[in-house]
């Protein structure tokens, strides 16, 4: 059921909550230009993400897949964090559990954040493994090499792939231990992260999705927001 209620209701239930905790995907950084996953936009060179953000199309072929990050580094370079993310970041005490690479929410100033799915400005070496931050835009030659030689992958979680441990239990930890969950912009398809909002319904947190668009998490969360981010967050959180 999808209760609309005024948002005057909604700002009391997160202003007098104990703690707070945002989940978000893509969508909070669509107005920011960045195209989402699974929206019009998302396609390059006509690939779908989940074809390329594997291990075995970085095995097949490191140069194609290093071409499509070079292409999404340089235009997540160019984007701002947008009223959304500057929303959660007036809130230091928010812990933000973000599917999100694009450490968009460390820009706008979020002092907590955890990157289920890693951070796209991480380069990591396949051999051993040395990780390290490559703010390069765009990388002069792909795909890049680490000292000993051997290739560098992207420092994010490819499907297929387990999240970081210690991520994980950082976001167990924060969303059932929060009295108000919003999850924000994303489509809920993705695991482990989309058991994150029932795992804190579960623990007793009162979940808002804000969202335009219907999601297979509607029908199990307290209330929705049919709004864009940058319209709701600020309402909410400001
Ligand atoms: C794992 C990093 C096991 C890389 C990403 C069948 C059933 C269930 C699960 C599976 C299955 N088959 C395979 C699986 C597992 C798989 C999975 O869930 N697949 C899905 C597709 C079915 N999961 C995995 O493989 C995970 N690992 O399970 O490992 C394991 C365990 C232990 C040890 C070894 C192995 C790993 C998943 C991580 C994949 N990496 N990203 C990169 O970014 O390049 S996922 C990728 O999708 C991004 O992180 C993205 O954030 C994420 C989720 O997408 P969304 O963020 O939700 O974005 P989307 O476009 O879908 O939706 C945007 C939403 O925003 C929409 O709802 C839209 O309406 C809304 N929106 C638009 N504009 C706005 C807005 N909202 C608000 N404001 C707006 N303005
Ligand atoms: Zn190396």
């Amino acid at each position: 059921m999808e209760f609309r209620r005024s948002v005057e209701d909604l700002q009391k239930r997160v202003r007098s909550a104990e703690s707070v905790c945002v989940l978000t995907g893509s969508g909070i950084s669509a107005e920011s230009g960045i195209p989402t996953f699974r929206g019009a936009g998302g396609l390059w060179r006509n690939f779908r993400p989940e074809s390329l953000a594997t291990p075995q199309a970085f095995a097949n072929d490191p140069k194609l897949v290093w071409e499509w990050y070079d292409w999404r580094r340089g235009i997540i370079a160019k984007a701002e964090p947008n009223a959304g993310h500057r929303a959660i970041a007036t809130r230091p005490e928010i812990t933000v559990v973000t599917q999100n690479v694009d450490s968009l929410h460390q820009r706008a100033g979020s002092p907590r954040v955890f990157e289920l799915h890693g951070s796209i400005w991480t380069v990591r070496c396949i051999q051993c493994g040395e990780e390290q931050h490559d703010p390069r835009v765009p990388i002069p030659d792909l795909p890049p090499r680490c000292r000993c030689g051997a290739l560098l992958r992207p420092g994010v979680v490819w499907f297929g792939e387990g999240l970081s441990p210690g991520v994980w239990d950082n976001a167990q930890q924060a969303v059932t231990s929060c009295d108000v969950l919003l999850v924000v912009g994303t489509s809920a398809l993705v695991y482990p992260a989309a058991s994150l909002a029932p795992l804190a319904k579960q623990a007793g947190a009162f979940v808002i999705e804000v969202n335009p668009d219907e999601t297979p998490l509607s029908t199990a969360v307290h209330y929705t927001v049919r709004q864009r981010a940058g319209d709701a967050l600020p309402q909410l959180l400001e």
